[in-house]
């Protein structure tokens, strides 16, 4: 269930940085992706107890004798080396980029976990069909043995109570970091939803990304509208002050797990792309005045670009943006992953 679950959920983190062009992905409901990706990261934190546990149950079965009996048996048994080391390898590369600790990564963290998740799945599914297979013979043989164990050691039922209740603990010491009213006893959560510039985390610093403050300067900075339009624009700050402003409350929901909301203040990216006579099935490209990096651009589709609230927001909270959130302007749109609420934003290309 959980890994079904992280699976899904994965699966569309995937999409959204993937896009298909065959699949317009919906900027509707504006939470979804902070819901999706939150359940991602606890379903999998989750799940860490309850295989290993399972694993240990069902440990002194992997050395019963014939080690084979029959082709059920055997992809059953078989079935169980991509599933485990999988699942490993899955919960190893997650918790350590939840945890930024990114050295022990000799490849792209994404390419791996990505791979990974599609072998595990596979071999649950044919670990789970075996399974039913084996089982179906089982029971048309004889009536299964429910008895408590004789020993008086730790009943099935205790057993999985325990595994259940470990799992519940790093749940809530990790669903903190989004979850704003758990976030004292959330021990194990990466980010705190209350600290940072602004009252809000952030995850990569002007200075990180190597923003010259003399470059947003006030009057030396201007937004270029470009590519297929009818009319380029070069807006400085107070041009984009003079435009009506739209104010929306969204999300930044990290891939990595945490998010917060907050009220943003800016211009609606549709005004723009309405006066450069853009067209309405025109698809964009939002560029980040950080030189190198990859999250210093965006893609979005085109009802993702017209969403009366994806925005280039100039505030928030009523205040101008702290250079570390992206000052002068950031993109923010509904449904779509932190990764792609670019920051520092200078450029709108029109694809
Ligand atoms: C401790 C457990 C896990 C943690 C902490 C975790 C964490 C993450 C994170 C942070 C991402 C976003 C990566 C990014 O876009 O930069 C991600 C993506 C993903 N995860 Fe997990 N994960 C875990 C377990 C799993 C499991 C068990 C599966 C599959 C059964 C899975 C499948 C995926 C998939 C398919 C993606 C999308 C990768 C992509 O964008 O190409 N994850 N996971
Ligand atoms: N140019 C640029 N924009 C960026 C990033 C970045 O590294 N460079 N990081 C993104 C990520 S991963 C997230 S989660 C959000 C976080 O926004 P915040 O730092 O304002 O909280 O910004 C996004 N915008
Ligand atoms: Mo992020």
């Amino acid at each position: 269930m959980s890994f079904t679950v992280c699976f899904l959920t994965g699966l569309l983190s995937h999409l959204h940085q993937n896009p298909l062009s065959w699949l317009t992905l919906p900027s509707r409901p504006a939470g979804f992706y902070r819901l999706t990706q939150g359940l991602h990261v606890v379903s999998g934190v989750a799940s860490i107890p309850l295989l290993l546990g399972k694993l240990w149950a069902v440990y002194p079965q992997l050395w019963t004798k014939p080690t084979f009996s029959g082709v059920a048996n055997a992809v059953e048994r078989l079935s169980l080396i991509p599933l485990v080391a999988g699942s490993l390898f899955l919960f190893f590369t997650g918790t350590i980029n939840i945890a930024y600790w990114y050295a022990p990564m000799k490849f792209y963290f994404t390419a791996g976990h990505y791979w990974a998740a599609w072998i595990t799945i596979g071999a649950l599914i044919a670990h789970i069909g075996a399974k039913l297979a084996i089982t179906r013979v089982a029971l048309s043989k004889r009536s299964p043995d429910l008895s408590e164990p004789a020993g008086g050691g730790l009943s099935r039922r205790g057993f999985v109570t325990a595994l259940g209740l470990t799992s519940g603990v790093l749940v809530v010491s990790i669903l903190g970091q989004t979850v704003t009213v758990l976030r004292r006893v959330s021990v194990l959560a990466p980010r705190r939803p209350d600290f940072g510039p602004q009252g809000f985390p952030i995850n990569r610093s002007a200075v990180q990304a190597a923003i010259d403050p003399a470059t947003v300067a006030e009057g030396v900075f201007a937004l270029s509208v470009e590519g297929k339009v009818a009319q380029a624009l070069q807006l400085s700050l107070a041009d984009l002050r003079t435009i009506p402003q739209r104010e929306a409350t969204l999300p930044i929901a990290c891939v990595e797990g945490w998010s917060y909301s907050a009220r943003w203040r800016g211009v609606a990216l549709r005004e723009l792309l309405a006066r450069a006579g853009a067209s309405l099935d025109a698809s964009v490209r939002i560029e980040s005045l950080e030189a190198q990096g990859v999250y210093r651009t965006s893609p979005l589709n085109h009802v993702q670009a017209h969403d009366r609230d994806t925005l280039l927001a100039l505030e928030l909270e009523g205040e101008p943006l702290a250079l570390d959130h992206g000052f002068p302007l950031r993109l923010i749109s509904p449904n779509r992953p932190g990764v792609q609420q670019t920051k520092w934003v200078h450029k709108v290309v029109v694809l």
